[in-house]
């Protein structure tokens, strides 16, 4: 039906337009809640944040870990946050973008996104957060509410588990790129010490419970000999109890013949998942065919061009996603429905991260209905203070976390800590996340070989 202006102003005196139903508003006559949010500028500061020295497939992190902070400018002032990985190639394609988004509508953000995902997944996300955060302040909203959630509130988070080096190991405070006043002793960076046995990392996952609240352990692994590894999950099921769940995470460390084995040993353990013991779609089919356990990843389905194999060849049951690569909240969003239909549970995939991706990971995990499932986080392996949004950091209790009350994401920036942590990327001279090298200086004889 065709509706002449008179039939319009009629229906709205007799209040069938109430609840914001407004005839097609005149160029020029639009309300505050019709224009557009135009975006004005984009701001990308590189950080550079303290990173214990974590263990991992890779090697070992630190002694910082880079991430990109974008601040997305609006006319009317408000700024949307974003934050996303680091490196100086993502700076780059982030800087690339400014043009593609400046004068756009971040309401329509998808408009732009086939442009800026060229330039990279990690920017893109970057800068769709920024969009999602200024839009739901633009509304009043928390950021999640206005993908249709919150689903779920507050939203659980499993305990990452690391073998590490201390934090005052001699080799970590001689790296040439440190620039902070981090020493020995009291003036080490944490004090969680040497976790590089099964029972300091049975210890390590108490004191995670005891302080966190976490019902849920991922123990990485692909670190130590694989034996070692399976004892550090039987001596955590021996000291959580029963009611722990837990998973491994050897990021495809391990030959076919080794995963078959050890996940043969760990078959009567409280084990939710085995996450990416193999590389690739077919290893870790096979896998899961010889041992029966459910199988996770977030290395052989990264995008959805790798869907279409996965759903021919079984390799898992559980998705990690991650919209800092998966396309955004847009992309994991669209994942919610595919995982069901391919039967596949979802959880969430973290890399080391500051606050403002941890309440984006908060919300977007509250506004999937399928992510059923813990979350990863690097959060609590941040150290104190140096978070880089205002006030205490996201509180963790009884291993989940509320979602933050907004508007938008519900963080702001802290700008001492902000340039604090541009000013150690500028002098630590770190441009991309190296774990080898400084594996190497640790141990000389480690290559990182498939065990
Ligand atoms: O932080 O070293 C690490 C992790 O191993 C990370 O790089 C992985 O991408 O967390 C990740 C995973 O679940 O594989
Ligand atoms: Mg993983």
């Amino acid at each position: 039906m065709r509706l002449h202006r008179r039939d319009w102003i009629g229906l709205a005196a007799g209040g069938i337009l109430a609840g914001g139903f407004a005839p097609p508003a005149r160029a020029g006559a639009l309300s505050a809640a019709q224009r557009p949010l135009t975006i004005t500028g984009l701001t990308v500061t590189p950080i550079a944040l303290p990173d214990p020295p974590l263990l991992a497939a890779s090697g070992c992190h630190g002694p910082y870990f880079l991430r990109n902070v974008v601040e997305l400018q609006t006319e009317g002032g408000i700024v949307g946050l974003g934050e996303t990985p680091g490196g100086a190639s993502v700076t780059a394609a982030l800087e690339r973008a400014r043009r593609m988004v400046v004068g756009q509508n971040a309401f329509a953000y998808r408009k732009f996104a086939r442009d800026v995902q060229a330039l990279g997944m990690g920017a893109y996300a970057g800068i769709e957060l920024a969009c999602l955060d200024a839009c739901a302040r633009a509304t009043g909203r928390r950021l999640c509410e206005l993908v249709g959630g919150p689903v779920r509130d507050p939203v659980e988070f499993a305990a990452y588990l690391f073998y590490r080096y201390a934090a005052d190991h001699p080799v970590i405070l001689a790296d040439p790129h440190l620039v902070d006043s981090r020493g020995r002793g009291d003036r080490a960076l944490d004090s969680w010490g040497e976790v590089r046995t099964a029972e300091a990392m049975a210890d390590l996952a108490v004191k995670f419970r005891d302080r966190f609240g976490f019902r849920v352990f991922k123990l990485k692994g692909g670190v130590l000999a694989p034996e070692v590894e399976r004892d550090s999950l039987v001596a955590m099921a021996e000291r959580l109890g029963p009611q722990a769940r837990l998973r491994i995470d050897p990021n495809a460390r391990w030959k076919t013949a080794t995963a078959v084995r050890i996940g043969q040993a760990i078959r009567q353990l409280p084990l939710e998942y085995y996450e990416d013991p193999v590389q690739g779609q077919a290893a870790m089919a096979e896998v899961r065919r010889a041992t029966g356990l459910k199988m996770s990843t977030n290395m052989c389905v990264t995008q959805f061009a790798h869907i279409p194999d996965a759903l021919r060849l079984h390799p898992i049951d559980v998705l990690l996603c991650d919209h800092h690569y998966f396309g955004g909240f847009a992309g994991c969003l669209a994942l919610g429905p595919i995982a069901r239909a391919a039967g596949w549970a979802l959880s969430q995939h973290s890399n080391s991260h500051a606050g403002i991706t941890m309440a984006a990971m908060i919300h977007l995990a509250a506004s999937i209905p399928e992510l059923t499932l813990a979350s990863d986080t690097h959060y609590p392996w941040l150290v104190e203070g140096f978070d880089i949004i205002e006030g205490t950091p996201l509180a963790i209790h009884k291993g989940a976390m509320a979602v933050p009350a907004g508007p938008g994401l519900g963080v702001t920036l802290d700008r001492d800590k902000l340039a604090r942590a541009h000013e150690v990327y500028q002098k630590s001279g770190m441009r991309r996340r190296d774990d080898r090298s400084l594996m190497r200086q640790l141990e000389p004889n480690w290559t990182g070989e498939l065990l």
